[in-house]
């Protein structure tokens, strides 16, 4: 079975990008996994400059077929911030339950059609001597009034979906993945991969 390393270190994403990934016929693998223990600087400006530069970084140095994921939440409310910040808003170490408590506070004003926002993801692939793809995708919704659910990671508890009348902090994982930014990206990504195996 090919080897694909997925350069995160975020367990959150990984536990999700496990799930979508399962039908494909690879060893996946996550930094932790591959024995790397990197701390990649992402200086780049957009989601896809900061997800190549992880894949190709850890590409050149495994020879390996490398996948990577930026992504982020933009708040239209706060100019679209945190964006591609989104990890080190306030600070890497902060906890969420300040992160999010913080943009619902900065919201405190906005009118109910002012709270729309977005997560975005961008999947970058490294191909060993066969160049970089990659695929983008987001998911629409509103930042919510209060922090609600225990379920993904990150943004979830303020991220409400008015499709299914709740944040995707309360969706099962196979819900949430089935119209997230990063199950929409990464399926998109899936049929890349193929080519490849
Ligand atoms: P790696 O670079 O190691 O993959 P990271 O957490 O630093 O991990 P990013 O730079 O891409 O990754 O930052 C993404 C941040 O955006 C993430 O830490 C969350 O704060 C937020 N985010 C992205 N997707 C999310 C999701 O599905 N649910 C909640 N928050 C999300």
């Amino acid at each position: 079975m090919k080897k694909v390393i997925f350069a995160t270190s975020n367990e959150g994403k990984m536990r999700e990008i496990r799930e979508i990934l399962k039908d494909l016929e690879i060893e996946l693998l996550s930094l932790k996994e591959a024995g790397l223990d990197l701390e990649i600087e992402e200086n780049g400006t957009t989601f896809e400059e900061n997800a190549i530069i992880k894949a190709k970084y850890v590409m050149e140095l495994t020879g390996e077929i490398v996948l990577a994921d930026d992504s982020g939440l933009e708040v239209d409310y706060m100019d679209k911030a945190p964006g591609v910040y989104s990890a080190r808003f306030l600070g890497e170490d902060t906890s969420y339950d300040i992160k999010n408590q913080y943009i619902i506070d900065k919201l405190a004003a906005a009118k109910d059609e002012e709270r729309t926002a977005r997560f975005v993801c961008v999947i970058a692939a490294a191909f060993p001597n066969d160049g970089i793809v990659t695929r983008r995708a987001d998911i629409e919704g509103v930042i919510a009034k209060e922090i609600v659910g225990e379920n993904g990671f990150g943004y979830d508890p303020i991220f409400f979906v008015n499709e299914y009348n709740c944040t995707t902090a309360q969706l099962d994982p196979e819900q949430k993945n089935a119209i997230s930014h990063r199950g929409k990206a990464l399926n998109a990504m899936k049929e890349v991969i193929k080519e490849y195996l």
